[in-house]
């Protein structure tokens, strides 16, 4: 009898503990109440951390928003995956934030999470790349880049590189190109600049397109592939749409032997990272086009002109310019802060 009264109590305390654990746990999608010291609560959804790049721009957002100026920012980072990204914007939108911030990995298929947000009464800004929605009224507005004309600067520089002085003709060229993120924005208007040369320049050809994913790793392999199959000698271009894989071609060229840059194979980047500025400089890379990941004080000054009542414009791009080891020096990449 006594060892059943036992078991009884030691089963009671075990309930009894575990009902008291799971009262004080908090749920994924906890309420924000940030009333009492009045901090404006700022979601952010990130793509991944593919890039030098998109580290800074995480870093110029968490930069701008900061406790002191009266903001709490909650970074969330999705791994590659438009599925986290979602799942991310449905906690912000539980959690009762009061903005949401999103870089998204790809244009379509935010229309559903997006209505959502506005149901909820919160107002998102797309950064860095845009969406494509059925309504313009799902995001209350757009800072980043405007890809297209990145590309289009890129071209109009390669057009330079190749023209023949005495004919005052572009000369043919073998391009390799390396995509970004298929379906991403700066993906899609980098490779629409290069599919718009090519219509223009019929002695232009892409002798081998892979996706490189915007990373370094993928690029090698890619560049590596493309040596092998199409062979050094039929390459005048690799086309990357951005540094990383800018520093995963030149990879894969050291490892074969193949010259490239002013003496061989001519390397177009985008982003301008300093340490990709270092081998423009030196003749490495023969063009740098940049994007500039330093968003964050643009998207703070919509944020808090939206916290005051006032309006925002629907679209505002990024200041951004070009370099060749024409227009650079070691004091202009010193200078810069990414
Ligand atoms: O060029 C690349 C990054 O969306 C503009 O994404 C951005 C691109 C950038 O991973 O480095």
């Amino acid at each position: 009898m006594r060892k059943i009264k036992i078991i009884l109590v030691s089963v009671l305390i075990l309930v009894l503990a575990l009902l008291t654990f799971a009262c004080t746990q908090k749920p994924s999608g906890e309420i924000v109440d940030d009333e009492e010291n009045d901090l404006v609560v700022v979601g952010f959804s990130q793509p991944g951390a593919e890039s030098a790049w998109r580290v800074a721009l995480t870093d110029s957002v968490k930069d701008s928003f900061t406790e002191a100026r009266g903001y709490r920012l909650i970074y969330k980072d999705g791994k590659s995956k438009q599925d986290n990204q979602i799942r991310d914007i449905r906690t912000f939108i539980q959690q009762g934030v009061d903005y949401i911030v999103l870089s998204p990995i790809v244009e379509t298929g935010w229309d559903t999470v997006l209505d959502e947000a506005k149901a909820a009464g919160i107002p998102v800004i797309i950064c860095d790349r845009n969406v494509v929605v059925s309504n313009e009224s799902l995001y209350t507005a757009f800072v980043g880049s405007d890809f297209i004309a990145e590309g289009e600067t890129a071209i109009s520089n390669l057009e330079n590189i190749l023209l023949d002085e005495e004919t005052g003709e572009v000369k043919s060229a073998n391009i390799v190109h390396i995509q970004g993120t298929i379906g991403s924005s700066a993906q899609i208007g980098r490779s629409k600049a290069l599919e718009n040369a090519l219509e223009k320049h019929d002695n232009w050809n892409v002798v081998y397109e892979d996706c490189g994913e915007f990373t370094k790793a993928k690029a090698r392999e890619i560049m590596a592939s493309a040596l092998q199959e199409v062979g050094a000698d039929g390459i005048d271009v690799v086309y990357c749409e951005n540094d990383e894989e800018a520093f995963g071609a030149i990879a894969a060229m050291n490892e074969a032997g193949v010259k490239y840059g002013e003496e061989g194979i001519k390397v177009i980047s985008f982003d301008a990272m300093n340490t990709a500025l270092v081998l423009c400089l030196d003749g490495q890379i023969s063009v740098e086009v940049e994007c500039n990941p330093l968003q964050g004080p643009y998207i703070y000054n919509l944020i808090s002109r939206l916290n005051r009542g006032g309006a925002v414009p629907k679209i505002t791009y990024v200041k951004e310019q070009y370099f060749t080891k024409d227009n650079l020096s070691n004091e202009i990449i010193e200078k810069r802060k990414f």
